[in-house]
Formats: structure tokens, sequence, C-alpha cells
């Protein structure tokens, strides 16, 4: 029988959204079970208790359950070939994935705690951050592939994500990244990910659960 991958989360994108990215472009059917705040907060969810650190997204693939999301975007990679081809690549990926995280910890500050005071601070600071990334895409083949190796990693997805939330919040945080540009819409047009990308399910679902963006 074939496992269905289910994705237990709060009905937006946030830290799950790079996990629908990686599942659709790999061409895997996932479930995503949507845990409204209300329900998560009366304690009425079955798992809370059990998830392993109080918290979601939730992963479960057939009978094996997991938490984290940058867990559960590592054994998704495993799974699908997804990590680079060698220790060196891995490490990289790493690296970068661990630099995104740092990134995206600073958006969701920005977003739950200091979207009015801060706001114009962060987007005035962000190039600085987003050229990091492009330094990096440029060091593997002139930026003209990925952004590890000669194949797509999940740290691809990570990045889409980040560059994705980031324009929606600041329209021109690329203007001086021509190559995280291209890239961009080189990965965004990956046919299975760009049907994804067009659909309601992707389109509708709010980007953080404030109303903040
Ligand atoms: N390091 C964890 C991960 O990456 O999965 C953080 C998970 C986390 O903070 N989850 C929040 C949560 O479940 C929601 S969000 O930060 O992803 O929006 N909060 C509910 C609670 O009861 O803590």
């Amino acid at each position: 029988m074939v496992n269905f991958i289910i994705i237990s989360y709060f009905p937006m994108r946030g830290r799950a959204e790079m996990m629908r990215f990686l599942l659709s472009d790999q061409g895997c059917r996932w479930t995503d079970e949507e845990i409204s705040f209300e329900k998560w907060a009366s304690g009425e969810v079955d798992f809370k208790q059990t998830a392993v650190f109080g918290q979601m997204p939730r992963m479960k693939d057939g009978d094996f359950t997991l938490y984290q999301s940058g867990a559960i975007m590592r054994y998704l990679a495993r799974k699908h070939g997804l990590y680079g081809k060698n220790d060196k690549e891995a490490g990289l990926i790493d690296m970068t994935s661990i630099g995104l995280d740092d990134l995206r910890e600073k958006y969701l500050r920005l977003i739950y705690l200091e979207y009015d005071t801060g706001k114009e601070a962060y987007i005035e600071n962000l190039p600085s951050q987003l050229a990091r990334f492009e330094n990096i895409l440029s060091q593997n083949n002139k930026g003209s592939g990925f952004l590890v190796g000669t194949k797509i990693s999940f740290v691809d997805y990570v990045m889409l994500d980040i560059l994705q939330i980031h324009l929606v919040l600041a329209p021109d945080c690329l203007k001086d990244c021509p190559l995280l540009t291209a890239y961009m819409d080189r990965i965004a047009s990956r046919p299975k990910l760009r049907a994804y990308l067009e659909s309601d399910a992707h389109k509708t679902r709010p980007i953080n659960s404030n109303g903040n963006q």
C-alpha cells in the first residue's frame, strides 16, 4: 500500500509551505490536515499532548511521525534524493538551509512581534541579508542552476519560500540580486511546482496567521 504524507499545521503557509513545494515538485501526493488555532488552543487536538515539542507542523508518512520543520525537510530530502551527491554538498546544503532558518526567524519576529515598529528597518536591512544568498548562488555554476550542486536539493524549496514571502513584504527586495531573481523564476517554472503555485490551495492560503505579510 502506498503511504500518503499528511501534514498537520495551522491554516497558513508558515513553516509548511516549503514542504508543499518539495512534495508537489517531486510529484508526491499529500494531505493537508488543517488545525485551527481555536481547536489547538482548546486542547481538542488529539495529538497536542504527544507532540514532541508541543508544536506543529507534524508530518506523518504512514505510521511514521515527525516534528520540527527542518527535520521533516531533511527526511523528505533523503527519501527523494534531494540532499546533494556527497558529504560536501550535503554540508553546503545544510549551511545554506540554516542560514535561511536564521532569516526566517527574523522575519517571524517582525511579523508577529514588531510589525508596526520594525518594518521599515527590516526592509532597509533586507538587501544585505539577501546578498548573502546571491553570493552563495553565484559560487555554484555562476548562479545558473541551483544553490548547491547540479540538481535540485531541499534547500532550493526553502529558498523559494523565503524569496516569495519577502517579495510580498518588500516587492523591490531583489533589485540588486539578478541571479536570485532569475533563479526564482527558474525554480518556480518547474512544471509540477508551477502547477502547485498556480493552485488555489497555494494562492488562497494566508502566509501568516495574524494577517501581516
Ligand atoms: N522549530 C519548530 C519547527 O520548525 O517546526 C517551531 C515550530 C513552531 O514554532 N510552531 C508554532 C506552534 O506550533 C507555529 S509557527 O511558529 O510555525 O507559526 N505554535 C503553537 C504552540 O502551541 O506553540
